[in-house]
């Protein structure tokens, strides 16, 4: 014991002075910056953590698994603009948890994995610890900044530049790592009051310099097709009425990137979202707002984009390093969304044109076709459904409850749904993001029914969700209003492949056959149906969301309907062995 708090205990012993600790300074800290909501799993060395977050008023969710609570914690993030905390222990907890960070950053989405640790001079000579692991090392690589506090007297510091980290700039995932030890140390509670940090204006406002608005413009002025992606970025942003402003103003089609959809309605008469092809192949100018050129946006090339050097593009984003990151940006406009939209609108002025009539009414044109083309396939109302007979019943869900949140998981179920399921309000579709990461579901929708208290919808493949499936007692344990709809088609992608060496275990791709997902749900109170026809279905899902009981609707898919990786199978690599002797498809 250190000298310091021998003195401070001795005085304390004297009645001279009020004392606190690590596990009270930490909360304190959170409490002082907002932080209303921990997700966690307890154990050494965090457990009376929680419990004393609880005490004080933040509300603290254990949920079943790391990995799951640090997917909750990031959509929380992503929802509130405030970082999301996941609280683990040391190393298996950590690591569980550290996906979800990995996945936060990717995503840009402001979180905190804060993860008790064991002692630093046991694991730094390597001597075998309880839980022993470089955890602050590991994490380095996978976030946007880590942490470590050796001294009770930094905890409001560490807090705040965890805070102020993950919120400012690009958001991101930060590791903020407690030595067990940490917790205990002891202060006098008027020093420890003292050392807290306040976060001052956490994510300041970055104004676009003039320059680049006026550049912007130029680029859009010249455009004869211009195009609006919105991406995650905008719907992070928050910025809804000045890009609503932005779109009607200038008059110009806009696609939304998949977490976008809702920023303006699917349905606002310039969403280009069912003319996607001809919108990317076609435009002239294409002006990303919070949306990156990566993989799915086919890195801003190739035959996606049409004829090669045929887009000017114009990127609004707060990372100046994303620029050029895999095409030329004629105009980069560095800076808040907000604040850039804002600028843009007011360059822009009373008169801007709109673009020309050509062009709006091709992509229009184009939307209606393909609107009419799936409209059929959405009312097939037969047994077992198919995805889109089952995508027309939960279309029809959404649209008759705009507010509720749709969280999505799966291959087929994922890329079809996108398409299907129209959004009409800002942040009501939350789904597997930049990586196509299973497993985000039930953290996601239990997040999403605890930081905004609407109900959710979550559709997720049989296989997606059994990453996080367990989960549902925690959906149970604390009634959340979440009906979890599972589309059984049996397996990864499709249940009918066999295993192609003739022998009797299952084929990879291929699980238990007509399996009860709905009793899951069941087992912990929770409601449980299981529905063969699109009208069943609806039913099923309506009693469900107006009940607000969690629920879990087993939903019989046909086995032989979906696709090999939905709508990216393209990105499977080939064997060219495999090709010789005759595909195993
Ligand atoms: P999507 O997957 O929807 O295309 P991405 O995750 O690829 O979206 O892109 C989101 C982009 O938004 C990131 O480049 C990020 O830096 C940017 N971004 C996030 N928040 C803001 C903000 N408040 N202002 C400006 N850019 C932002
Ligand atoms: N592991 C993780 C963490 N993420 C992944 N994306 C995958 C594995 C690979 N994968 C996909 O990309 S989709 C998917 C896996 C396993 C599941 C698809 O099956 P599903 O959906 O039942 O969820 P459909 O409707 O049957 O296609
Ligand atoms: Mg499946």
């Amino acid at each position: 014991m250190s000298a310091t708090v021998h003195n401070v205990e001795a005085q304390a012993a004297a009645g001279e002075q009020e004392l606190t600790d690590g596990f009270h300074l930490v909360i304190d800290a959170l409490k002082l910056n907002g932080i209303a909501t921990i997700y966690g799993v307890p154990g050494i060395p965090i457990t009376d953590l929680g419990r004393m977050a609880q005490e004080a008023g933040i509300r603290v969710i254990s949920l079943r698994h790391e990995q799951n609570a640090g997917n909750a914690a990031a959509i929380a993030g992503f929802l509130t603009k405030k970082p999301g905390v996941c609280l683990t222990v040391s190393a298996p907890g950590f690591l569980n948890g550290l996906t979800a960070l990995a996945n936060a950053t990717t995503n840009c989405f402001p979180m905190i994995l804060i993860s008790g640790s064991s002692e630093r001079e046991v694991v730094d000579l390597q001597q075998g610890d309880y839980e022993e692991m470089d955890q602050l090392a590991i994490a380095k690589p996978l976030c946007k900044a880590a942490f470590r506090v050796l001294h009770a007297a930094d905890i409001g510091i560490g807090v705040a530049r965890a805070i102020r980290a993950a919120v400012s700039g690009r958001p991101g995932g930060v590791y903020l790592d407690l030595p067990a030890k940490l917790l205990s140390q002891v202060m006098t509670a008027e020093a420890g009051r003292k050392s807290l940090v306040s976060v001052i204006d956490p994510a300041p406002a970055q104004i676009p310099a003039p320059a680049a608005v006026r550049r912007a413009l130029d680029v859009l002025k010249g455009a004869k097709r211009p195009l609006i992606i919105l991406g995650k970025g905008a719907a992070y942003a928050q910025a809804d009425e000045e890009i609503r402003a932005l779109v009607e103003r200038s008059g110009i089609p806009f696609l939304p990137m998949s977490m976008a959809k809702g920023l303006l309605p699917d349905t606002h008469p310039l969403c280009a979202g069912a003319a996607r092809s001809t919108a990317l192949k076609d435009s002239d100018v294409v002006m990303l707002i919070g949306a990156r050129l990566n993989w799915l946006l086919s890195h801003g090339k190739g035959k996606t984009w049409g004829e090669p050097g045929s887009k000017r593009f114009i990127q609004i984003d707060i990372e100046p390093k994303e620029m050029d990151s895999n095409v030329e940006i004629a105009a980069p406009v560095v800076g808040d969304i907000g604040s850039c939209v804002s600028a843009l609108i007011e360059g822009m002025g009373g008169n801007w044109p709109a673009p020309p009539a050509d062009w709006t009414n091709a992509v229009k044109t184009k939307k209606d076709e393909n609107i009419a083309k799936m409209a059929p396939r959405l009312m097939k109302n037969t047994a077992p459904m198919d995805f889109h007979g089952a995508l027309g019943a939960l279309r029809a869900v959404i649209k008759e409850r705009p507010e509720a949140i749709l969280v999505n998981e799966g291959a087929n179920t994922l890329d079809l749904a996108r398409g299907v399921i129209d959004m009409y309000r800002p942040r009501k579709r939350l789904d597997v993001g930049t990586w196509g990461v299973m497993g985000i579901g039930m953290g996601f929708a239990i997040a999403a029914a605890i930081e905004t208290g609407k109900p959710v919808l979550a559709v997720a493949g049989d296989s997606a969700f059994g990453f996080s499936g367990m989960e549902v007692e925690t959906i149970c344990r604390y009634k959340l209003p979440v009906c979890v709809v599972v589309f059984n088609n049996n397996g990864i992608y499709r249940g009918t492949d066999v295993n192609p060496s003739g022998g009797t275990d299952p084929a990879t791709t291929a699980f238990v056959k007509d399996a009860r997902y709905d009793r899951m749900m069941e087992a912990f109170g929770g409601a449980g149906a299981h529905v063969t026809t699109p009208d069943e279905l609806k039913r099923a899902v309506d009693a469900a969301m107006d009940s607000g009981r969690p629920t879990l609707v087993n939903a019989v898919i046909d086995p032989a309907a979906g696709s090999e990786s939905g709508r990216i199978g393209n990105l499977n690599p080939q064997s060219v062995v495999k090709k010789k002797q005759g595909s195993m498809q």
